[in-house]
């Protein structure tokens, strides 16, 4: 039964009963995410649970639960998939090993500013929805990270400053990146960041101004340097299944909260670039610019990695490169 009809059914016997109709039934949903409280996205998030609660009049609650605490980010999709929880946001990159049209947004210098991320994402939406779909999952909004750049222990002039070092990974990308400059990835999770570089398991780190700042970069790190390699997304998504249980007004709720995340999740995104920056440099990061050979080597690994992600993804990847093309500002 839907929410609406309930409430129908219930206020019809209210009145019969002759009691006044307090219990309406709301739903309550469940909704892991990956990344902390201070993090932009995670803010975001919880705004869009607000805005449906007041679209729905309280009909439709969503309780975020950050941090990976719920669920770690590994198993979020899965559980989405399996109706274990309704609801999850994950960064889209991760599922390259299904597919790797989900990791064009991770490609160096494919796209690696916000208008080129956004041509991007039109040119991508369409196919990355219908895999998703596939598997039952709605996909509802998509936010990018600020540009990826470099965290050090020291300043970086050349890919050969980077050579041998134990160096963090995120995804697919992040690691073959790391690779073709030969150093050593590891992947760690965002909530393990702090613990790694203590242990002296990672010593570098490939992220965002963001990431940088909400784990507190400079307790273990002196440089960053901001190569801006790509914009990768995080992603909204809702068990299909799930959805349809819905009435159409909850439905579209969701469906316009969703909207109004993703156009203010990118604002969010290019001002927190900028005050994540700063807060680097307040610490006492050294926030440099890339030299003219480190940007030009990391091109050539751009064009190397974008051939290789070319060849994987085939007749759909082919699509989406051309239709960019003909976006691309
Ligand atoms: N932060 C996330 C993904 C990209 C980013 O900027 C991370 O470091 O895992």
């Amino acid at each position: 039964m839907t929410g609406k009809s309930f409430l129908k059914v219930a206020l019809a016997s209210a009145s019969t009963l002759g009691v006044a109709a307090t219990a309406t039934a709301a739903t309550e949903w469940d909704m892991p995410t990956p990344y902390g409280d201070r993090t932009f996205h995670t803010v975001n998030i919880r705004e869009f649970a607000d805005d449906v609660a007041q679209r729905t009049q309280g009909e439709l609650k969503i309780n975020v639960h950050s941090n990976g605490a719920l669920i770690g980010h590994p198993e979020i999709k899965n559980s989405v998939r399996r109706g274990i929880v309704p609801m999850g946001e994950l960064i889209m990159s991760r599922l390259a090993n299904e597919n790797p049209i989900y990791d064009v947004d991770s490609v160096p210098y494919l796209a690696a500013s916000y208008d080129e991320a956004w041509a991007l994402w039109q040119a991508s939406k369409d196919v990355i929805s219908e895999e998703l779909a596939k598997q039952r999952l709605r996909l509802l909004f998509a936010v990018p990270w600020p540009p990826q750049g470099l965290y050090t222990q020291k300043s970086i002039d050349g890919v050969d400053d980077l050579r041998n070092l134990k160096m963090r990974a995120y995804n697919t990308a992040s690691e073959r990146l790391a690779r073709l400059t030969d150093a050593v990835p590891t992947q760690v999770e965002v909530p393990d960041i702090p613990t790694a570089f203590s242990t002296g398991r990672v010593e570098a780190m490939i992220t965002s101004p963001a990431t940088g700042a909400d784990t507190k970069a400079w307790d273990y790190l002196s440089n960053f340097n901001h190569v801006q390699l790509w914009l990768p997304k995080n992603m909204v998504i809702v068990n299909e299944k799930a959805f349809s249980r819905l009435d159409a007004d909850t439905q579209q709720a969701i469906l316009d909260a969703a909207a109004a995340a993703e156009v203010r999740g990118w604002e969010m995104s290019k001002n927190e670039t900028r005050q994540a920056l700063a807060t680097l440099a307040e610490n006492g990061i050294e926030v440099s610019e890339p030299s003219a050979e480190l940007k030009a080597e990391l091109q050539q690994i751009g064009q190397t990695m974008t051939q290789e992600w070319a060849e994987v993804a085939g007749e759909p990847g082919q699509q989406i490169l051309e239709k960019y093309q003909q976006l691309k500002p």
